[in-house]
């Protein structure tokens, strides 16, 4: 058993602003987080349940660029999608705060000048490369350049992602910007550090000393970052969206994304409860933290740091992260629109969120990366919960409305044997408690699911239609054991079907029987009436998921778009392609995506519409070569005819000009 905590503050990983929740999001931290801490309250625990919206950072200032919009009007639009998402599906958050509110920015900045007045914190000046077009700095994620290893053309500011080596953006030749294309300025700027190496060995001391216990994925990668050993890192960015560093000299700097979303569980807490400082500073408080595998070095290394120096709050006692989940076989993308959206299951599947739940749950990558499939959501729907635990429930009710008009027989006692299915009830109990309080919900879920398992069994054993006639009193008995199962099924299934669980008791007509009453004392007394039988859950046909299927691959992007109809080769040969050199280019007034491009096909000079304004820039195609469809229709575009249609690949909106390998002249054909 776990040692028991006075109280338990329990949060979870604080989704970026800038997109909805994807299955990959609940499988690896809010699901596992909800059953964890439902099952807390059930055991009347003292719980505070922690989360809310990630709103600064990069990612968030991109999707503003991309969208037109500010980072603010981001931020505001996804915080009110998930927070209602969440809430939707259960999830039981006691708040879902936001990075952008009064009480963390101050929370924040208290934090940060604490550590900066204990010299903790310390100012160096470092070259930071800088896009003169955007005019700001810009993270190593968004720098490209060509590999100095392998040469390749589009290795990241941190990484190549073609020879894996691990780079610094210095290391680049031709550096420049992925947001703008814009060539690289190398310019110094200052920045507060936060000093981990001098953490390393404390550090050490703690994970090794006290968590050895921790999973096995999260206690690995700690330790590999302790071995190459802790570096000092940087507190603070260039960067107009953020929490400004609270100092006199530190006019357009804000607080490192990852410094200050942390903190955000903290002020968090100060908003829900004033008791807050309970939570995060008595010794007596358990701190869990749920994230995925990204996220495990802030939560087990950096945020820890941080909480040390500062000098006056606990540290985690445990960060169950999970591994992360695929989609039908690939890797969950937003880029690619490759996901199942939690605000889009709602919708196209209503009350149906313990599905998913339970699926979710059912596969989740605790300590492996998994996979969903429409597939198998649908399996585990119809051969699980409609035939086993829906299936136990429903012959239960039919046969005690259908015998007892819906009442309870009570028997005078159970036989030995009878009372043996409540003693493999109450260790099947202890089970789903240990596995719980072990993190190990999957586990959890299939000995619950070895209830109504149980159930089934002892009733087609038992068989009570045919009893009814010869042995009605054997008939009672039966049902009232099945009964009792049934409302059992309802309380310790509350973890995981939480809405299930709240339909099945409303049926059963069961008010205050909690869960550690289970196995210490019957739930129903003489003359309880249940309700007549409803589905808890019902199949899913295939049309339903074949339109989730062919939904998920037209949504991605067209490296995947499903193949147009096949052609003959003479309906093919009708299209003339020819080389050309693009020699003019002009954007086309009162619009953001045309641009008039002017083109030398050798034999003519000719005016094509491109809708590539939002991927080019008019010199970034000037003198480039084409391939141009000729024997286009001429078509009318904003007033210009266009004569013709230049090609460009479409990767996720984001146009990329097809052009010959080598110069060759214009106007041949292309075959
Ligand atoms: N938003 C990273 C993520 O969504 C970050 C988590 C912050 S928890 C303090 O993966
Ligand atoms: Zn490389």
């Amino acid at each position: 058993m776990q040692k028991q905590f006075k109280r338990y503050l329990v949060t979870c990983a604080l989704p970026y602003a800038n997109g909805p929740i994807h299955i990959g999001h609940l499988a690896g931290v809010y699901i596992p987080a909800d059953i964890y801490v439902r099952y807390l309250r059930l055991k009347k625990r003292d719980v505070k349940f922690i989360c809310g919206s990630d709103e600064h950072g990069v990612p968030i200032t991109i999707k503003a660029l991309q969208e037109k919009k500010s980072p603010q009007e981001i931020v505001d639009y996804y915080h009110e999608i998930n927070k209602k998402s969440f809430k939707d599906f259960g999830i039981s958050f006691d708040i879902y705060s936001r990075t952008t509110s009064k009480i963390h920015y101050q929370t924040a900045s208290e934090f940060f000048k604490k550590l900066y007045e204990k010299g903790i914190l310390y100012e160096k000046e470092t070259d930071q490369f800088y896009d003169p077009e955007l005019k700001q700095f810009l993270a190593d994620r968004y720098i490209i350049g060509t590999c100095p290893q392998c040469s390749y053309e589009m290795a990241y500011g941190d990484q190549c992602e073609k020879c894996g080596s691990s780079l610094n953006p210095t290391d680049l030749i031709n550096p420049r910007s992925a947001l703008t294309g814009a060539q690289l300025q190398l310019k110094k700027t200052k920045h507060w550090f936060l000093p981990l190496d001098k953490y390393q060995d404390v550090v050490k001391e703690w994970l090794f000393n006290n968590h050895k216990d921790w999973k096995i994925n999260v206690f690995g990668q700690c330790k590999s970052w302790l071995e190459q050993g802790l570096q000092p890192r940087a507190v603070t960015r260039d960067l107009n969206w953020g929490i400004p560093v609270p100092l006199e000299n530190a006019q357009g700097k804000v607080l490192y994304v990852w410094f200050d979303a942390p903190i955000g569980y903290i002020s968090a807490t100060k908003e829900l409860t004033d008791k807050w400082e309970l939570y995060w500073k008595d010794k007596e408080t358990c701190l869990v933290h749920f994230i995925g595998k990204d996220n495990i070095v802030f939560h087990c290394i950096i945020f820890p740091v941080m909480l040390m120096a500062e000098g006056t709050y606990i540290l985690p006692e445990n960060v169950p992260a999970n591994e992360f989940l695929n989609l039908e076989g690939d890797k969950i993308s937003t880029s690619r629109n490759w996901a199942v959206w939690l605000n889009e299951y709602l919708e196209e599947f209503p009350n149906k969120q313990d599905v998913l739940r339970y699926v979710l749950t059912s596969i989740m990558p605790e300590t492996k990366d998994n996979d969903f499939t429409w597939k198998d959501f649908q399996a585990k729907n119809n051969n699980e919960l409609v035939a086993i635990l829906g299936n136990f429930v429903h012959r239960t009710l039919t046969l005690l409305n259908r015998y007892f008009d819906g009442k309870i027989p009570l028997c005078p006692e159970y036989s030995n044997e009878e009372l043996q299915i409540f003693n493999e009830i109450y260790n099947i109990k202890k089970e789903i408690e240990n596995n719980i309080e072990n993190f190990r919900f999957r586990e959890a879920l299939k000995e619950f699911m070895n209830i109504a398992r149980l159930g089934n069994k002892y009733i087609n054993d038992n068989e009570p239609w045919k009893t009814y006639a010869t042995n009605p009193l054997k008939t009672q008995t039966t049902l009232a054991i099945c009964a009792e199962l049934c409302g059992i099924i309802s309380v310790l299934g509350e973890p995981f079907l939480p809405f299930t669980s709240v339909k099945l008791k409303q049926i059963l007509n069961i008010h205050n029987y909690e869960w550690d009453d289970v196995g210490k004392k019957p739930i129903f007394s003489s003359g309880h009436v249940v309700s007549k039988p409803e589905l808890l859950f019902e199949k899913i046909d295939d049309s339903i998921i074949e339109k989730q299927i062919s939904k998920l691959y037209k949504n991605k992007d067209a490296k995947y778009l499903p193949i147009k109809d096949s052609i003959d080769y003479e309906t093919f040969e009708k299209l003339d392609i020819r080389t050309a050199t693009i020699i003019d280019v002009e954007k086309v007034e009162g619009t953001d995506k045309l641009l008039k491009v002017t083109i030398d096909l050798g034999f003519e000079r000719r005016t094509v519409v491109s809708g590539v304004a939002q991927s080019y820039k008019p010199n970034d195609l000037i003198g480039k070569q084409a391939c141009v469809v000729v024997n286009l229709k001429p078509k009318k575009i904003r007033g210009i005819v266009s004569h013709g249609m230049i090609l460009f690949a479409d990767v996720n909106d984001k146009y990329v000009l097809i052009s010959p390998l080598e110069q060759i002249q214009n106007g041949k054909p292309i075959k």
